[in-house]
């Protein structure tokens, strides 16, 4: 296409682009300023208004923002943070409990506002708040907080009274995390998930941003460069680049069918539109995880005993991972890293059922192990262990790793399943607790209050909850190769969309299939 011609058809193809989505849904995207330093803040208050970096091995992974005002940014090497800020306070971030601890508080709140919480790794959080949106209102609600760029477009669909009334919403939400963990945040207010994460950023820290319809191309145009499109990763990058599209221009008038042959259909066709700010990706509500586990790498352990010792260890700081989140496991399984004599390492997992709380019913919150309950444990990560590494020859081991899966359903654990709580009605409180057909423990009306596709695709998600609370459930989600699943979820998602794109094209180039667009923006 001629450079002239393009602003002619940007307007042609940009209105029947945007056309075809609508503006219905009020999203927002809440991300925790500078989160690990804010917890560690919040925990030690002697470390407020001095300059913060906390570290993880020899990178400053995130700083507070005095820091940053001195030159701190993130990520930076210790050694350039210390150069650049000789007066910077370090503190150490590499056990991630504290940060796990305040993220799930936060979720918990969130999850009082709207049950369509979707968590995005530690800080970040999607929240769907349409079915509050009051449609009768006829006052109009002033905007609290900032509006990105607004000429005083207004769309006719009536999307701009929603937002504004979202913004109040957000400004509630932020309030009561302030409140009541004290931690400060920022959020963007849009009518997809894409713009607003966008938008939120736009405003830092400690504040929020919302972003009429009208204004969305602005937004997306103000990134420049596709690699600024949350969901396209460096690998995507590299081949647009290659492809010769380094502008979120060029993006969105690249002929779509190059961008099939490069990326596959459904992605050539998602990234272009999210080069228009369009994504019509659902707030997907975040499920328990399918399994809870920690994993320790140590130099090297060569006799039983020692193995005994470091799985009592493990086992310690997994239950207790297990006991928050209180569903019962039934299967356990044991991770080994084995050190050959050639000094190559390799991984090998063994994994089996565990009947240590017989008679305990699925439904009862589980508590601390006993004495013989972690014997019976450790025995039965000890025979794992021995069909792992033949013990007759000597051996070294490099890491052990204890995960806990197979948990009951949703259905069966309702105070503990999020969609479950919300849609449990509490007006039969004396009811026995049996085993429910699908659905029937919904509140039904709470059902019909929600706007139509919304019900439809929460109809959908309950009929596809399992049913059966001894089927083992799936162990795997989309977490590469060789990489611990729980770190993993905990990434920024960035970071997990970068390693996703990598591991699939590794498989692609195995399997020679089209490409698809990660995680990020994922159509449920
Ligand atoms: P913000 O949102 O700009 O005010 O600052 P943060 O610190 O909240 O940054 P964000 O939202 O990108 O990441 C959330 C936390 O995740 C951050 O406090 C530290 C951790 N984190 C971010 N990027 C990385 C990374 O590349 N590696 C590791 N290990 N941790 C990271
Ligand atoms: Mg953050």
């Amino acid at each position: 296409m001629e450079a002239e011609d393009q602003s002619d058809d940007f307007t042609y193809n940009s209105v029947a682009i945007q056309s075809s989505e609508k503006h219905d849904r009020v999203i927002i995207h809440i991300d925790i300023d500078c989160f690990y330093a804010q917890v560690e803040m919040i925990l030690n208050p002697s470390l407020r208004g001095k300059p913060l970096g906390i570290k993880q091995k020899n990178i400053v992974v995130t700083c507070n923002y005095e820091a940053r005002a001195l030159g701190v940014e993130k990520l930076m090497s210790i050694k350039t943070a210390l150069e650049k800020c000789p007066s910077l306070v370090l503190a150490n971030g590499e056990d991630l409990k504290k940060y796990r601890d305040m993220s799930e508080k936060i979720y918990q709140i969130l999850q009082s506002f709207s049950p369509f919480v979707e968590k995005l790794g530690l800080d970040e959080n999607f929240i769907d708040i349409t079915h509050k949106i009051n449609k009768s209102s006829e006052t109009t609600t002033e905007v609290s907080g900032h509006i990105f760029q607004n000429e005083d477009e207004v769309c006719t669909c009536g999307c701009n009274d929603r937002l504004k009334e979202g913004s109040v919403i957000a400004q509630e939400i932020r309030n009561q995390l302030k409140a009541e963990l004290g931690i400060t945040t920022c959020a963007g207010i849009a009518c997809n998930k894409l713009l607003a994460k966008l938008v939120g950023a736009t405003h830092k820290p400690n504040q929020q941003t919302t972003l009429f319809p009208a204004s969305s191309l602005k937004l997306i145009k103000s990134l420049k460069h596709p690699r600024n499109i949350p969901g396209i990763g460096s690998a995507m990058n590299r081949k647009l680049e290659a492809l010769g599209i380094d502008t979120i221009e060029k993006l969105q008038f690249t002929d779509l069918f190059k961008l099939i042959e490069a990326f596959g259909a459904k992605t050539a066709n998602q990234i272009q539109q999210l080069s228009f700010g369009i994504d019509d990706s659902r707030v997907k509500i975040t499920d328990k995880p399918k399994s809870i586990g920690a994993e320790d790498g140590f130099p090297t352990i060569k006799t039983e005993s020692e193995v005994r010792k470091k799985l009592k260890c493990l086992l310690d700081r997994v239950w207790e991972l297990v006991e928050k989140d209180g569903r019962r496991p039934s299967q356990v399984k044991l991770t080994v890293r084995k050190l050959h004599a050639t000094n190559h390492s390799v991984r090998e997992a063994r994994q089996t059922a565990i009947d240590f709380m017989t008679g305990v019913t699925s439904n009862v919150t589980i508590g601390p192990l006993n004495e013989n309950q972690e014997k019976k444990v450790i025995t039965t990560l000890m025979n794992l262990f021995e069909k792992v590494v033949n013990c007759d020859e000597s051996w070294q081991v490099t890491l052990l790793g204890i995960s806990f899966s197979g948990f009951p359903s949703g259905i069966e654990s309702p105070a503990k399943n999020s969609i479950n709580k919300y849609f449990t009605s509490s007006s039969r409180p004396n009811e026995p607790l049996q085993p429910p057909a699908k659905r029937s423990r919904f509140d039904e009306s709470v059902l019909q209050e929600l706007p139509p596709d919304i019900r439809q695709e929460v109809l959908e998600e309950i009929q596809q909850l399992p049913s059966s609370s001894t089927s083992q459930q799936p162990e795997d989600f989309d977490c590469p190769k060789g990489v611990d699943p729980q770190i993993f979820r905990e990434l920024p998602l960035e970071i997990q969309n970068e390693l996703l794109a990598e591991e699939k094209k590794k498989k692609q180039i195995l399997t020679k299939k089209p490409n698809n667009l990660l995680q990020y923006f994922r159509k449920v």
